[in-house]
């Protein structure tokens, strides 16, 4: 995200990027042709599509979710290839380098794994994954993350709104915000000696983001348990900002009075704000977030870019959260 690689304006597609596709997309118009007639083609072209691209490999065990019922949590966008989504990753924790948290980050021990919650909540306490996994109903929930960077995946994740778990902690009248502090271990994440960023990663909601219902304590994806590229053993995602608000390997969920400070912020505050709802009409600095590019689409150089949209999409869920305020200068 910050020095070496957004990806707004020219990409130097890899080869990697390239071969693969041209084989994918050989098999999509084979598909097509054996379908025959325009639209079955389509039609065939899409399912033989969707298919393919959901499914994982299998190797992690199974979490399935039952599908969500909170209005807007499922996109009707073709769903990312399993592949890319656990292949192309920001955690820097194990390497700058998007195929690194893949290569790197088989040392994490997600068991056993405890979420510290404390601050201002009346009932403070530690839980273990297995008791947090029980907590609510799993569900499946189809959103697209957009990073700051200008790419975007189309996930199915699998998880419960966090407002489950914060209802049951019970936040005191002063607690304005949730602060998530991540796993920061130099023994198994290689790249947490460095000065990248100010480790652990940290992130914060304001109470009403944290409790609202599209915000999603993840568990799993593609109906597995999250690989740990992909923030083993419990993330967060909310659809409606930059991905780097997705905090990964939460260890603690602290209830605070005041604003708290994000690694991204501190690494560069006239770049992330607090707030980073994805917003095409509020540029990053250094580039344009009109656009963005959907990792998959493949074209290298050529891709055809998506129009961002306000919210990420979900304005009509989240906008209101936002009525009045200045979201040039609350970016
Ligand atoms: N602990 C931690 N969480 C993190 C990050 C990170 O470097 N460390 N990167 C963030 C960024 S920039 C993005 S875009 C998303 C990527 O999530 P994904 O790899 O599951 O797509 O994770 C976010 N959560
Ligand atoms: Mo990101």
């Amino acid at each position: 995200m910050l020095i070496r690689s957004h990806d707004s304006g020219f990409n130097h597609p890899h080869a990697s990027d390239i071969t693969p596709r041209a084989v994918y997309e050989g098999r999509r118009d084979m598909l097509r042709l054996l379908a025959g007639g325009a639209a079955g083609a389509a039609l065939a072209g899409w399912a033989g599509r969707e298919a393919l691209a959901q499914a994982a490999p299998g190797k992690l065990p199974a979490l399935a979710g039952v599908k969500s019922t909170v209005p807007g949590a499922q996109t009707m966008e073709k769903v990312t290839d399993y592949k890319d989504a656990s292949t192309y990753n920001n955690y820097y924790e194990f390497g700058t380098d998007k195929a690194d948290p893949a290569k790197n980050a088989g040392t994490l021990k997600t068991r056993p794994w405890t979420v510290e919650v404390e601050g201002l909540v009346k009932k403070p306490g530690k839980y273990g994954i297995e008791d947090l996994l029980k907590l609510s109903a799993q569900e499946d929930r189809t959103y697209r993350l957009r990073c700051v960077e200008g790419w975007s995946m189309v996930i199915p994740w699998v998880g419960y709104s966090l407002a489950e778990l914060i209802k049951k902690v019970e936040p005191q009248g002063n607690a304005k915000y949730v602060e998530f502090l991540t796993l920061a271990d130099p023994k198994t994440m290689p790249f947490v000696g460095s000065r990248v960023l100010d480790w652990p990663y940290a992130e914060g909601l304001r109470m009403d983001e944290a409790m609202h219902p599209l915000t999603l304590l993840t568990f799993g994806m593609y109906g597995e348990v999250l690989p740990n590229q992909n923030g083993a053993p419990v993330r967060i995602v909310v659809p409606w900002k930059y991905g780097f608000k997705s905090a990964k390997s939460i260890v603690k969920i602290r209830f605070v009075e005041k604003e708290p400070g994000t690694a991204w912020n501190k690494a560069a505050a006239n770049e992330y704000g607090f707030y980073s709802n994805v917003n095409p009409d509020v540029d990053h600095p250094r580039w344009s977030q009109a656009t963005e590019r959907r990792i998959g689409d493949g074209g290298g150089l050529f891709a055809k870019r998506h129009k961002t949209l306000i919210f990420n999409g979900y304005e009509q869920q989240v906008g209101q959260l936002y009525a009045g305020m200045d979201l040039k200068k609350f970016y």
